[in-house]
């Protein structure tokens, strides 16, 4: 029999390893929960961009609303004519976007959320300098939804960015064969009209980015930006891609005589214009993957934009044709321009295969004669 004494012993045994192990766990949650907050802190950090005048407090978490803290920008000062350069890297950049498809919202309310982007969907940071002109151009027709959802992520994402930035919709006037390159050649056209741009983004109305590290601003070469899309498992498709989202300044533009005319319907266009770049002795820059990601809207092929069966015949041609076709003979007629509170929608006719159609006669006017009649 165990006398009293040592039983005494064997408890107090007893509860000294209880207490041991419950030590040994705790140190482990413990630990566990450290590495979890430090792993937080670094994908925080890993959003954070480290220029000099770093001072923002608006840097959200991975995945965030792309309109945090924004409504501080609106109050924030402006300081007259001379405002100072805005820093190389934006404060107000996060990282990951949560993108989430929705246009359970009205125009008005959009505006409300962004009320400093002004006449023609124009936007200059209120209390510096931008060092960027950006212009954003996109090729258009009857994608509504698209363009609504575009244009809620869109803004807030370049105002982040600090960048002096215009929005253009460029949409195809009537029901013939849609042409998107030619529709760029008259973005670009109609664009540097009311600025000097020194970056056109050209950009599908249904891609969205998730990633605001993304920046809007043009590389030393052309850019292909949209590297990630969901729809390709966030993977480059192929080495030469170059549809989506491109970046090039007016100068890379011209260098290739900007975009082909002559391809109607679906297809193809994209790989001209990556050829374009390499004969005109350019090469194709990328954002990384990690950053260059999208969201393609889902949709099916449109109604006027069925594939183009003779792209593979025109695309072994690029070489010999580039420079006889192209921003050198883009011809076209604007039928409107408004101004919107969002983006300045441009109309215009492109014509057909056979060519632009002859002008409407113009209202006709009282000639001299018809007016000393009137007054006799
Ligand atoms: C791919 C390319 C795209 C283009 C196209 C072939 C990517 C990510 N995208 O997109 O850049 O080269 O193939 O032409 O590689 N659109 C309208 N209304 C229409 C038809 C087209 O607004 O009726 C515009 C709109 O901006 C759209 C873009 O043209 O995003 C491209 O057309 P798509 O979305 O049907 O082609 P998709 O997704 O295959
Ligand atoms: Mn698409």
């Amino acid at each position: 029999m165990f006398s009293f004494q040592s039983k005494k012993i064997y408890l107090f045994m007893f509860l000294g390893i209880q207490l041991v192990v419950i030590a040994l766990f705790s140190r482990e949650a413990y630990k566990k929960s450290v590495t979890y907050f430090i792993h937080i802190l670094r994908k925080d950090n890993a959003s954070i961009p480290t220029g000099r005048n770093q001072t923002s407090t608006a840097v959200v978490a991975n995945g965030g609303d792309v309109y945090a803290n924004l409504s501080r920008l609106s109050k924030a000062h402006s300081q007259g004519e001379n405002l100072t350069y805005c820093p190389k890297t934006s404060p107000l950049i996060v990282g990951r976007i949560n993108v989430r498809i929705h246009s359970n919202f009205t125009m008005q309310e959009l505006q409300r959320k962004n009320p400093l982007v002004v006449r023609g969907g124009r936007y200059r940071p209120p209390d510096c300098e931008a060092r960027h002109r950006t212009a954003i151009i996109i090729p258009y027709r009857d994608r509504e939804h698209h363009l609504k959802v575009l244009l809620y992520f869109l803004h807030p994402f370049l105002q982040r960015q600090q960048l002096n930035y215009g929005f253009y919709v460029i949409h195809q006037a009537g029901n013939y064969t849609y042409n998107k390159a030619k529709l760029m050649n008259v973005g670009f056209r109609e664009a540097m009209k009311d600025e000097d741009w020194d970056c056109l983004f050209f950009h599908d109305v249904d891609l969205i980015p998730e990633d605001n590290r993304n920046t809007y601003v043009c590389d030393a070469n052309p850019k292909h930006v949209s590297v990630a899309i969901d729809k390709f498992g966030y993977e480059l498709p192929y080495n030469q891609v170059f549809g989506g989202v491109t970046a090039l300044s007016p100068l890379h533009y011209l260098k290739m005589n900007g975009f082909p005319n002559n391809y109607w319907g679906w297809g193809g266009e994209d790989d001209d214009i990556g050829d374009r770049v390499s004969l005109a002795g350019m090469s194709i820059s990328r954002p990384s993957l990690k950053v260059g990601r999208y969201k393609m809207i889902k949709h099916k092929l449109d109604k006027g934009n069925n594939a183009n069966t003779k792209r593979f015949n025109l695309l072994r041609k690029t070489r010999q044709t580039w420079k006889q076709d192209g921003m050198n003979t883009v011809e076209s007629r604007v039928i409107s321009r408004e101004y919107h509170p969002l983006y300045t929608n441009i109309t215009v006719d492109v014509g057909t295969k056979a060519g632009l159609p002859p002008p409407p006669p113009p209202p006709k006017a009282a000639t001299m004669a018809d007016q000393i009649q009137h007054h006799g």
